[in-house]
């Protein structure tokens, strides 16, 4: 793991459980290692052995912030000068540094969010299947020539870099997430400042250290770590400071609205990617053991922890009591615990206590609702634990899987994400009736039907309002280079990845090249105008 950080790190003399060392970590600011400029610290825990510390990281104050805000803007004019076929090299270096360093990179990213390391391993390959994509980009990135109106003269666009941007994920995908936000940010010739998630400081240090090995200049990314409420806020109040030309955000609806309101009054860019509540509809004629695996799949793998996983999976009443069979049988068979150590786990400890706790509290809002729990008992204790729970459940912050039942449109829990592994059950009369209920939430992410019936998937398709769709597959699960994002509560409309995420990250300028050496009229009817001025008497009007 060590190599991963680089050289020159230190160590802080600690008794982890697992015998893993603890790293102090720091932020970077233009290439350098700081400390936060108070020197408080905070801590990143194992959510699977709460003993095991990973490191101490800085609490980074304002004047934090805004030293790397000026090294990124340092940086900015170097850097969107340089050839966007050298900015994708390097990046393409990012990429193969981290298939270089992957298997380290995964069993950090399992130790410090608790994540299965077949889906540390997946989000890690996202991470380098972005950079691959964008190394190519650089010999694109595209404008285009457009004809003049007028004889000898030349019209062309081309993608500009917006300046720097504030880029703040949350802790659930800490590394595919920030290099879906920064590698298309930095192929345009931007610069960042990253707010790591509070859960991910270590893996998002180790990134930001192979970016920099990679061969990115000082000061085109810089890192500071913190909480939402300091760091990241700090990052969003330089908005109204005139510091900041794009926030891109994942994490709730609640501070993506807040960030909406502060980037609108500056007329400043944002990109926001916001909760839930995904809906998977199964009618009759679905195949239901398929149907069963990819609701089981998108309620409970990553322990519910996806902004696309599972919310309400609404049933066609006419299979529901066979379904719901099915479906329970494979819940009660849930094997949970710390994938570090247990194999073919299907889901290990919340991302950290805090997950934990907000978790507690949605359950508590879906029984008030007036739901019907028929499976889960909230936490996993010595004295509470599930069949196949793996471990010692005290080491960490394990939950049961949660089912409830009896669910309907009139209920808050019908309508609110509840972010950890719970979902809710709706019974759906007919076609028409599910769709309803698909669409009446207030967020529109992510969604899904299995049908075998053509008709039925394309009037889902055609009728739900939701920036993505699975037809006879889960919720989740986005490819690198399809656009991700949602509609409604579920963010602003910018999408990620792919080629679309380039309007995100840079603006189109138009050129026009007048050749002809004379001032040439466009969008004037020439002729009328002459004939206009020919009638006017200028001197009575004067
Ligand atoms: C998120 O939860 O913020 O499609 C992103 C998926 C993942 C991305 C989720 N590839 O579920």
């Amino acid at each position: 793991m060590v190599h991963v950080l680089g050289t020159g790190l230190e160590f802080i003399a600690r008794e982890n459980p697992n015998g893993k060392p603890s790293v102090r970590g720091y932020n970077i600011i233009n290439g350098q290692l700081t400390s936060s400029s108070d020197g408080v610290t905070f801590e990143s825990k194992n959510p699977a052995l709460l003993e095991d510390c990973l490191g101490e990281f800085p609490l980074s104050t304002r004047e934090d912030i805004h030293s790397a805000l000026a090294a990124a803007h340092e940086a900015f004019t170097g850097w969107a000068a340089t050839p966007a076929p050298t900015r994708g090299q390097i990046i393409g270096n990012m990429g193969r540094l981290l298939m270089e360093y992957k298997d380290d990179l995964v069993a950090l990213e399992t130790r410090e969010i608790g994540k299965t390391l077949k889906e540390s391993g997946g989000e890690i390959q996202e991470a380098i299947d972005t950079c691959l994509f964008f190394q190519s980009e650089g010999r694109r990135l595209y404008g285009q020539t457009v004809n003049s109106e007028l004889p000898d003269k030349e019209l062309f666009t081309y993608r500009r870099p917006l300046g720097v941007c504030g880029i703040i994920n949350a802790s659930n995908f800490p590394s595919a997430v920030p290099f879906w936000k920064m590698i298309p940010a930095i192929m345009c010739g931007n610069t960042c400042v990253w707010k790591s998630p509070q859960d991910a400081p270590l893996l998002s240090f180790a990134l930001a250290r192979i970016m920099h090995q990679a061969g990115l200049p000082d000061g085109v990314i810089n890192l500071v770590h913190g909480k939402g409420s300091g760091a990241g806020q700090y990052l969003v109040d330089a908005v109204d400071e005139g510091l900041v030309n794009k926030i891109s955000f994942t994490g709730s609806t609640e501070v993506g609205k807040m960030i909406g309101e502060v980037c609108g009054r500056n007329l400043v860019s944002c990109s926001l990617e916001l909760g839930g509540k995904n809906p998977l509809v199964v009618m009759p004629s679905a195949n239901l053991d398929n149907a069963v695996a990819g609701a089981y799949w998108g309620a409970f793998g990553t322990a519910g922890q996806r902004c696309t996983s599972l919310g309400n999976l609404i049933v066609h009443e006419g299979i529901y009591d066979e379904f719901m069979e099915k479906f329970m049988a494979k819940v009660k068979s849930t094997r949970i615990g710390d994938s570090s150590v247990y194999k073919d786990v299907l889901y290990g400890p919340m991302l950290s206590e805090k997950y934990a706790k907000d978790f507690m509290i949605g359950l508590d809002m879906v029984k008030s609702s007036g739901a019907t729990q028929i499976w889960g008992q909230g936490e996993i204790t010595t004295d509470n634990q599930p069949e196949n729970f793996m471990g010692n459940p005290s080491d960490g912050v394990f939950m049961w899987p949660h089912v409830f039942t009896d669910v309907t449109e009139d209920m808050e829990c019908f309508h609110e994400e509840i972010f950890g592994p719970a979902v809710t059950v709706v019974k759906a009369k007919d076609f028409d009736h599910a769709l309803h209920l698909a669409n009446a939430s207030p967020y529109g992410l992510s969604s899904a039907i299995y049908t075998n019936d053509r008709l039925e998937a394309y009037r889902y398709k055609t009728g739900i309002k939701a920036g993505m769709t699975g037809i006879n597959n889960s919720t989740t699960g986005a490819e690198a280079h399809l656009p991700f994002g949602g509609v409604k509560g579920s963010g602003n409309g910018t999408r990620e990845s792919g080629i679309w995420v380039i309007e995100a990250y840079s603006y189109w300028h138009a050129v026009n090249d007048e050749l002809s050496g004379k001032l040439q009229l466009a969008q004037m009817d020439v002729d009328e105008i002459e004939a206009v001025e020919a009638e006017v008497d200028w001197a009575q009007l004067a």
